[in-house]
Formats: C-alpha cells, structure tokens, sequence
C-alpha cells in the first residue's frame, strides 16, 4: 500500500509536543497496531476520526477494520505521528541535511505547531509569566527559513554555473537542490506556481531566492496551529492575537493535558468519556463505574467549566481532523465486492480529494492491471473519475488474473 500520512509535532521545549502525542495515541487502540517499520519512541500512532462508509451504508455491527477502530461509525484512520524535540531555538545554525530533526521534518506532509497559548514558558521553555506566544510563531517560521535558506545560499554560486552549463530548467536546478528535503518536481512546481513572472533562475538575487524559499515552505510544511493549554486563564488574550495576526492558519485550541488525564480516568474505570466530545459520564450517570471521591468529583467539575463547556472538547480529535483538512485528504475504503456480507470495510485509507480513482487503485495495489472498477450499486466506474467523500469512496479494482 501507499506511503502513509506522517503528521509532525515541532515546538520550542515545554509547549506540550510529547503530551499531545500521548492524548493523540492509544485511543482505542484495541485493534490492530499498524506496522510500522521501525520503533522508535517519538513515532506514534494516532487516529484521524472520520465517518465510516459503514454509518451511510447502515452496516456498523458488520465493520471489522483491519487496522484502527470503527466505533458506531466513527472510523479511527491510523496515521503516523513524530515528535521533532530537536527543533530548539538557533536549530538552524547546526545546518545540513544530515541532521536528524531536519530529517524528521522532511518525512512529514504536515507540521501541526504545539504552541503554548498560556505564554507561561519562555522562549527556551523555562518557566515565566505573561511571554508572547506570537513570537513562538514567528520564530518557528523563521527558523526552518534560515534552515532553508542557508543550505540553498552556501552554494548558490556552483548551482547557478551548474545551471546555466548544463542549461537546465529552474524547475530542474531546483528539483536537485531541494529534493534533499523529500520534495518531488510535482511538488517543486506547485511551489513555483505560487511566483509568477519570475525572473531566470541565473539572475535571481537574495530576495528573490528568498522568495522563492517561501513559497517551497508553504506548500512542502503546511502547518496547522495547536493553540495549547488553553486550560490556563492566560491562554485567552494570545488566543484572539494569534488568531487576528494569522487568519487564513488553521488554528484548533487545544488542552491535551486535559486529554491524557481524562484518558487515565476512563482506562481507570472511573468515567466514561469519548474523545472529541464534551461529555463524561460518571457513576452519577451510569452504574457500574468506580464512585469518586471529592477531590477527583472536584478536578473533573473544574474540566467541565474550564475546558469542556467552554470549549466543546479538549481538541485533540479536531488538532488530527484539520490537518487532514489542510492537507484534503479524504478516506477510502477499497473493497473486494460489492455484495456487504459478513465482515466489511476492513481497510481504509486517506487519498487526496479529486484523485482519479486510477491512482488511488494504483497507490493500494501496486502496478497490477485493472479490469474493471465497480462502484456501490454495482455501476461501472471510469479509470478517469474521481474521488470525493460519498462519491467513488467505496470501490472495488478487478484485477486481470495474473496480469502486470
Ligand atoms: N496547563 C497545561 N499544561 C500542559 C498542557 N500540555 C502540556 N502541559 C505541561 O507542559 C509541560 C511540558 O509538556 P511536554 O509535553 O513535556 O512538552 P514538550 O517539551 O513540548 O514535549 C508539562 O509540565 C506538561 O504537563 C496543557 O494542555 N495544559
Ligand atoms: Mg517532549
């Protein structure tokens, strides 16, 4: 199958990166761990919650995921998370590709930046009071710039004799000095997309190359905002000001310290309490559950008020669902046949929204070739179609017997 969706938490120290990875993680996980080919202790797997094909088609008691979960229809797609600690202030001086945070960077498809909202840590993340979250921001753009910049600069004048030698296009030159960072020509392309009449390449000076390096930064890291320890009473005046100075930034407010203690709870037997809403149930409200002593009836009363009701949830599950949204992914779900006897809907998988289906039956089969593509309803489905959410989402790829 395809390569996965890997989703990066950066961050300065102490804005929350391992305790959002912690309240993203082991939801549910009772079925299937993904199989991910190395271990290593900042890649997790999280679950990116979406409607299941089995809620439209009423088939629920019927879905068997093979990996993440399928609740009442609500589907948790697996998809990979890393916690990149290594980008600290003035990473960018440590410069090169070899570096391993810059490496983890490279392997994402989007960077979800854990902001400390409470503006009670530092720039270094040391404890203070009353620090502008809006600098974290600032910083954190800047510092993959000069990351950028400065591999691309260092050798600018080899890349532009190289280029005009070899009299390649500025797609070409670029394509073999970024692609260092995982970035294919398609993407590169859409990079230079974003910069019209733009100058030839051999006659570009520092702010063009400045330019150009923004705009590779906007379409190789998207990053979506996660607005933390919204819990704390400080975090609603840098909530606003971010959100004013960065308009058109996927933000999501988030408490995921909030998440990982109602998570312990629940495991406990004490609540019962699913992610991404506002509701918990105690033994108030469904016997069975461990009775609370005061000073937890207290801490759980203090969520409601502080995060829960005044929020919706502790937005973690929304953290996921708008990366997903940023990046348009939509879920799919291959199937063998049509007729939906027994166990159904065991894989799901996220593709692009408009994908022709050609290359989404490409991307989970490999090169095989296809005889015919049936949608639900049994109707044929054009190799050229594309996919959306309830249109060509459910479909199954004959494959010529034994052919190529
Ligand atoms: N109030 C509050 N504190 C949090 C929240 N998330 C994390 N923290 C605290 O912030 C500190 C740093 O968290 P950690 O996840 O280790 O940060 P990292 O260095 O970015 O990985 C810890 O003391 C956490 O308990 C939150 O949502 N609200
Ligand atoms: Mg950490």
């Amino acid at each position: 199958m395809g390569r996965e969706t890997v989703i990066a938490l950066v961050g300065k120290p102490s804005s929350g990166k391992s305790t959002t990875l912690n309240s993203l993680t082991d939801a549910n996980a009772k079925v299937g761990a993904f199989p991910f080919t190395t271990i290593d202790p900042n890649k997790a797997t999280g679950y990116l919650e979406v409607e299941c094909a089995c809620s439209r088609m009423k088939l629920q008691s019927q879905c068997k995921p093979n990996y993440g979960y399928c609740r009442d229809g609500k589907r948790g797609v697996p998809i990979m998370l890393l916690d990149v600690a290594g980008l600290v202030p003035n990473a960018h001086l440590g410069r090169g590709l070899g570096n391993k945070f810059l490496g983890d960077l490279t392997e994402a498809d989007a960077l979800i930046h854990i902001v400390d909202a409470s503006g009670t840590t530092n720039a270094e993340g040391k404890a203070t009071r009353g620090y502008d979250p809006l600098a974290d921001i600032e910083w954190l753009q800047d510092e993959i710039f000069r990351w950028i910049l400065g591999n691309l600069t260092e050798r600018w004048g080899s890349v532009v004799r190289r280029h005009t030698a070899t009299k390649s296009s500025t797609l070409e030159t670029l394509r073999a000095q970024l692609g260092g960072y995982s970035a294919n020509k398609q993407l590169i392309g859409k990079a230079l997309d974003l910069l019209p009449g733009l100058a030839p390449l051999q006659e570009w000076d520092n702010e063009t190359i400045e330019k150009v390096v923004k705009a590779f930064m906007k379409v190789k890291f998207p990053t979506i905002l996660a607005l933390n320890k919204m819990d704390h009473p400080d975090a609603d005046k840098n909530v606003s000001k971010i959100i004013l100075k960065y308009p058109d930034t996927k933000a999501v407010l988030t408490s995921s310290i909030t998440e990982v203690f109602l998570r312990k709870l629940a495991g406990q037997g004490y609540i019962k309490y699913d992610s991404g809403t506002e509701f918990i149930d105690t033994a108030d409200d469904i016997p069975g559950l461990k009775p609370l002593d005061d000073k937890l009836r207290n801490r759980i009363e203090n969520i409601r008020d502080l995060v829960l009701y005044r929020f919706g949830s502790t937005g973690v599950v929304q953290l996921l669902q708008a990366a997903a949204e940023t990046l348009d992914l939509i879920p799919f779900f291959p199937v063998r046949s049509m007729n939906f006897n027994g166990e159904v809907f065991r894989d799901c998988v996220l593709v692009k929204r408009g994908t022709p289906v050609i290359l989404v039956a490409r991307k989970i089969m490999g090169e095989v070739t296809i005889a015919s593509i049936e949608g639900v309803g049994g109707n044929r489905v054009s190799e050229d179609d594309t996919v959306d959410v309830g249109k060509n989402d459910i479909l199954s790829f004959k494959v010529v017997p034994g052919g190529r």
